[in-house]
């Protein structure tokens, strides 16, 4: 794999997603010879593989694009101002088109292992067809909601009908009219695909285990006065996103919850119920998510909401989180959901009451009796954050293996580095500020750029972090994650995932202190020198 002394590549990305195109972009124009796998057969990553109806983003669309080409901001025409999954691929193939990135992308290539080499302070890769490459840098950018997980139910091999996980979606589509569907789950995946296909569905079964606090997106279309205004504004726009914590148009309102009057709380909820996108999640009162009286009460009023919109009451108290607060989970943003459970072919069911037992050949079947089935959908989400590192065989130096060395949990340097894995630096790794998705996958990937120009401007065949830095930053994040509600309960924020051993428990998994606090230390780092990395 090698010519002469030269490695074949300088740099290998993994992932060709929204993390992925852009790295590509940066290390290409550092004149590296650069080449990114890919698993799908086009780019796109998330937008790529999840094509189920209804998917789109619960960021404005015109936050959540590139903002590293004034040109690219200039050119693109958002049609929503919550974009569906289509046109948001057609943006992705736009931008690689524009940049030509393609011609440094392998597609359809799994990279299954990638181990350290001492001897030559490089990394060498695997390819599922069994193609070896190696390479003086690996930058992942494999995604934090990649790793799709199946359920594990007994029989699933054995129906007969059609049947699917959101992340795996046939790229023809699925047709619903007039069939007999169930689905598991109930989370922001589901409730996008149920709000979609209840319009034409003959019937709809949704088995439901835990039930989320979903609020209205608010979407509308974007029109083209409206994206002359957006395009005037992009510097306004960028420069709020880079104040507010988790890099969204919405940031905490200074009150606290019990300060402000019952009626004034009341007005400023109905205010948030009907502003489009995540301000009741990341614009509500700012001690929202930390005090629990003040948690009750939003949860109080989202209750009210949704007994407000279910006709029929047993069915409103399923849908009504019981044992999380508001907030405390990733809010789905509806449109339409809670309707749905009003037409007469949708039918919840509770699998708390009902365990399913197992799959069958003809559909599902839980303690109470079997459902007969034409598709079954799997909304079963994802092994998030670390998942997609668990699944491909990673090893450094003295051959640890990495899913073993965070068998507790990651431990890393700034979301990046890994003590004992040399020149692997991770786009949106575990530890890092996980936000609004493109706004902070922007910056960890110019960090990440950052770090090898330094590397290859001083002719550096090694770099890594101390052992002290990872154990310093992942002290560091774990003591800001305390007292924040969002880290005691489970969900794929929380790396807990119940179809995976060893992840049931909730972890602190993201930087909990806000984007800007990331961003300043980040590059506090940078400009003392790539303080506490060896070289
Ligand atoms: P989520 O939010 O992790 O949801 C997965 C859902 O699947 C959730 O409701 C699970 O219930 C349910 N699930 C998983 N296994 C089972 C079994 N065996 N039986 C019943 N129900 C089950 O994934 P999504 O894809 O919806 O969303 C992930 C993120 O992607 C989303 O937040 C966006 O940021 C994009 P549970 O809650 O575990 O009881």
């Amino acid at each position: 794999t090698q010519t002469g002394n030269r490695l074949e590549f300088d740099a290998v990305v993994i992932g060709a997603g929204v993390a992925g195109l852009y790295q590509l972009y940066r290390l290409r124009e550092l004149g590296l010879r650069v080449r990114a796998f890919e698993t799908g057969s086009a780019v796109g990553g998330t937008w790529y593989w999840n094509r189920y109806p209804g998917a789109r983003f619960d960021s404005e669309s015109w936050t959540y694009g590139y903002s590293f080409s004034k040109e690219l901001l200039e050119e693109w025409e958002w049609e929503e101002h919550f974009s569906a999954q289509p046109h948001t691929e057609r943006y992705l193939n736009y931008v690689a088109d524009k940049f030509e990135l393609r011609r440094d992308i392998q597609f359809n290539s799994r990279v299954v292992a990638a181990h350290w080499r001492e001897e030559t302070s490089s990394w060498e890769l695997v390819l599922e067809s069994g193609a070896r490459h190696s390479t003086r840098f690996l930058v992942t950018a494999i995604g934090v909601l990649s790793a799709a997980v199946m359920p594990t139910i007994p029989g699933i091999d054995s129906f007969t009908g059609q049947s699917c996980h959101t992340q795996r979606w046939p790229k023809d589509g699925i047709e619903f009219a007039g069939k007999r569907v169930g689905i598991i789950g109930t989370g922001a995946t589901a409730v996008q695909t149920i709000q979609t296909i209840a319009k034409t569905v003959g019937h709809l079964t949704v088995f439901q285990r835990t039930p989320n606090w979903c609020f209205p997106l608010n979407n509308s279309k974007i029109t083209p006065e409206e994206m002359r205004d957006i395009r005037a504004r992009y510097p306004e726009i960028l420069a709020r996103c880079r104040e507010t914590p988790s890099c969204y148009v919405h940031g905490p309102d200074p009150r606290k919850t019990l300060e402000v009057t019952p009626e004034d709380r009341e007005a400023f909820w109905e205010k948030l119920y009907r502003t489009p996108g995540f301000g009741q999640w990341q614009g509500n009162f700012s001690d929202m998510l930390i005090d629990r009286e003040a948690n009750a009460l939003a949860s109080e009023f989202a209750a009210r909401k949704i007994r407000e919109r279910v006709n029929d009451p047993v069915v409103a108290e399923k849908l009504i989180p019981k044992n999380h607060g508001f907030g405390m989970r990733r809010i789905p943003l509806e449109s339409g959901y809670y309707d749905v459970y009003n037409q007469p072919n949708v039918e919840l069911v509770d699998v708390n009451e009902t365990p399913i037992e197992r799959i069958t050949p003809r559909g599902i079947r839980t303690s109470e009796r079997e459902r007969e089935f034409d598709i079954i959908i799997y909304a079963t989400g994802f092994d998030a954050i670390t998942g997609a590192f668990d699944r491909i065989d990673i090893s450094g130096v003295d051959n640890v293996r990495l899913k073993e060395a965070w068998k507790d949990g990651p431990q890393t340097y700034l979301g990046v580095f890994v003590s004992g894995f040399p020149n692997f630096l991770m786009a949106m790794g575990p530890h890092a500020g996980l936000s609004n998705y493109t706004r902070t996958a922007e910056y960890s990937v110019e960090w990440v750029t950052g770090v090898i120009r330094f590397a290859t401007e001083r002719g550096l065949k090694r770099i890594e972090a101390t052992p002290s830095a990872v154990n310093e930053w992942t002290s560091h994040v774990l003591a800001l994650g305390q007292g924040q509600l969002m880290n005691e309960v489970g969900s794929w924020m929380t790396g807990v995932n119940r179809n995976v051993e060893g992840k049931q428990k909730p972890r602190i998994m993201r930087y909990s202190g806000g984007h800007p606090a990331y961003r300043q230390y980040c590059d506090a780092v940078a400009a003392e020198g790539y303080r506490k990395l060896i070289y």
